[in-house]
């Protein structure tokens, strides 16, 4: 009677192969560590009637990045940041302006004046109806770990 060995090291062998080539693009893209700056969108929308919202209301950021509110609503729209990492040196840029008319918008751009952390910032008349969002600023390495 002819015995064959069970084929579990043959696919066993083949998972870790595939689970390599996986990882190490994965890795190579932990250690590149740095980008050029990118702008990111936040649309400021009526989810339906009077339903104002940040659209993402969290994103994460790298110094240097522009993050853009576009106005895709009728009614008047700003950012207020209510809340910065401590030592940041962003007075010029607590109150932005109200956004108007359809498509205009406004480029928060995430200068060394902000340190690293979270930034809270809110629609000055709708944040008791939910129109606030996050901004969490990183380094560049860090950003780049987390994919
Ligand atoms: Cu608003």
């Amino acid at each position: 009677m002819r015995y064959s060995k069970p084929a579990y090291p043959v696919i066993a062998g083949f998972l870790l192969a595939v689970a390599i080539l996986i990882a190490l693009p994965m890795r190579a893209v932990a250690q590149t560590g740095d980008r050029d700056p990118v702008t990111i969108i936040i649309k400021m929308v009526d989810k339906s009637t009077a339903q104002w919202r940040f659209e993402p209301s969290s994103i994460t950021v790298m110094r240097g990045d522009t993050v853009r509110f576009v106005q895709e609503d009728i009614v008047p729209h700003n950012v207020e940041i209510t809340k910065a990492p401590e030592g940041s040196q962003i007075d010029n840029v607590k109150m932005g302006p109200f956004l108007l008319s359809l498509g205009q918008v406004y480029d928060l751009v995430i200068t060394d004046a902000f340190a690293l952390g979270t930034i809270e910032y809110v629609c000055t008349p709708h944040v008791g109806l939910g129109m606030k969002g996050k901004i969490v600023v990183v380094e560049r390495v860090l950003l780049h770990a987390t994919l």
